[in-house]
């Protein structure tokens, strides 16, 4: 890469990024969902890297990669640096790999540095953090952390798999994914960089920026049951129609959230129940997935959607149904945290850009048992969850950079540190 100093480290990141994006469901794209053999070969692949920057490492009993450096005290808490290896459907080859890569090559660098470490430090890849396969998200963070849905297990994929067997079939044991948790304590604090997947940086001009707080976001299965018929019989009043329902309720989503800032909703998902060209519709499912910086804001857009998804489906003779399948919180920041990597950020000669993440992470997870803080590195028109995702090899310096002066800092003063005035 030209330009690059001698000691970079993002031609390697990106070399590892391609061959990481090379592990797909499908040639020509990036699908690695949970549980999937694809998975099992990403993660024999990151395993293998983790080894070679000196780490331990190994995968737990839900299927995160995990490696480490120890510190004084042989198991005792550490410094983790993470990100996800799963991806959506079609998903581009930065959101989440790009976190576990670049943690892996700080370590590494740091261990050059023949540092010794006042704590042990992992790189976590997590297994689950899109929620693609089983709708439910956050299945390796929240096992880590202890908090993974008592009814996780039943949780079924598209073909009516459910987690409990995928994770049999993956060879791992569904009784024992409580393994998986770690004690109270033992994570000191958490550290991710990924991709913005928004356009702030780029607009600032900006290759770093420091996260404020991530979104929290509820999930739904909706779906709407009406009466099936001959496409060319029924006449159009009285029909029960569940798509032209489901339609409604689309569009009321989109009239709910678009005039209140910061609140989004989508609905990336919809099937119809033995569709075909000449039937009516009879039974319907869709996604909703609902987001806002503060949680209130998002409980009152839920509650005046579900009236309102009522008030529609009386209308039209459907019956309604709702499951929460996704609900997390939004995570703060920690102001101390936050403080040690605007002093990384500062130390590569960058101004601190505060920004919120709109989108999820696995921090939420983390965020109730450690402290956590978040790097965004730009990327081209703030386009993810698409082929066409982007970030620069000198951006991607600019953030591996600021991780490893943040790891410096941490190393030399500890995690409380002197909050530096930015
Ligand atoms: O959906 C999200 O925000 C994240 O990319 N999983
Ligand atoms: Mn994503
Ligand atoms: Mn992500």
């Amino acid at each position: 890469m030209k330009d690059m100093p001698q000691d970079a480290l993002a031609p390697r990141i990106v070399a590892r990024l391609d061959a990481l994006a090379a592990i797909s469901a499908e040639a020509g794209a990036i699908t690695r969902v949970y549980l999937s053999p694809e998975q099992a070969r990403a993660s024999a692949l990151v395993l293998g890297w983790m080894r070679e920057a000196g780490m331990s490492a190994r995968i737990d009993a839900v299927g995160n990669v995990i490696g480490r450096i120890e510190g004084p005290v042989p198991g005792g808490p550490a410094l983790m640096i993470g990100s996800h290896l799963d991806t959506v459907r079609d998903a581009g080859r930065f959101d989440g790999p790009l976190g576990v890569v670049t943690g892996i090559a700080c370590v590494a660098a740091l261990m050059r540095e023949g540092v010794t470490l006042p704590f042990a430090i992992e790189v976590v890849g997590f297994a689950d953090e899109e929620g693609t396969r089983f709708a439910t998200t956050l299945i390796g963070s929240q096992a880590l952390t202890g908090a993974l849905a008592p009814d996780v297990l039943d949780r079924t994929d598209a073909d009516e798999i459910t987690v409990r067997e995928a994770l049999h079939a993956a060879g791992f044991d569904p009784a024992a994914i409580g393994r998986a948790a770690r004690p109270a304590g033992a994570i000191l604090a958490y550290l991710e960089l990924h991709i913005e997947q928004g356009p702030a940086l780029e607009r600032a001009g900006l290759p770093v920026g420091l996260v404020t707080a991530i979104s929290g976001a509820t999930r739904l299965a909706v779906t709407l049951t009406g009466e099936a018929g001959h496409a060319g019989t029924v006449a159009m009043a009285g029909r029960r129609d569940a798509l032209a329902g489901a339609a409604a309720c689309i569009l009321a989503v989109e009239a709910r959230c678009t005039p209140e800032p910061g609140l989004v909703g989508t609905v990336g998902t919809i099937q119809v129940a033995s569709g075909a060209v000449n039937v009516i519709p009879g039974r319907v499912g869709f996604s909703l997935d609902l987001r806002a910086p503060e949680d209130r804001q998002r409980r009152i857009a839920l509650a005046d959607l579900a009236v309102t998804f009522s008030e529609i489906a009386e209308a039209r003779g459907l019956t309604l149904e709702r499951v929460v399948t996704h609900d997390a919180a939004s995570a703060p920041c920690d102001p101390a945290l936050m403080a040690r990597l605007a002093e990384g950020i500062v130390a590569e000669g960058y101004p601190v850009f505060r920004l919120p993440s709109g989108a999820g992470h696995d921090g939420m997870a983390i965020a109730p048992v450690a402290p956590i803080a978040m790097l965004f590195v730009r990327c081209r028109g703030g386009v993810s969850h698409h082929p066409d995702e982007f970030a620069s090899a000198a951006d991607i310096e600019a953030g591996a950079q600021v991780l490893l002066a943040t790891l410096r800092r941490l190393v030399a003063d500890g995690l409380s540190g002197r909050p530096h005035a930015t």
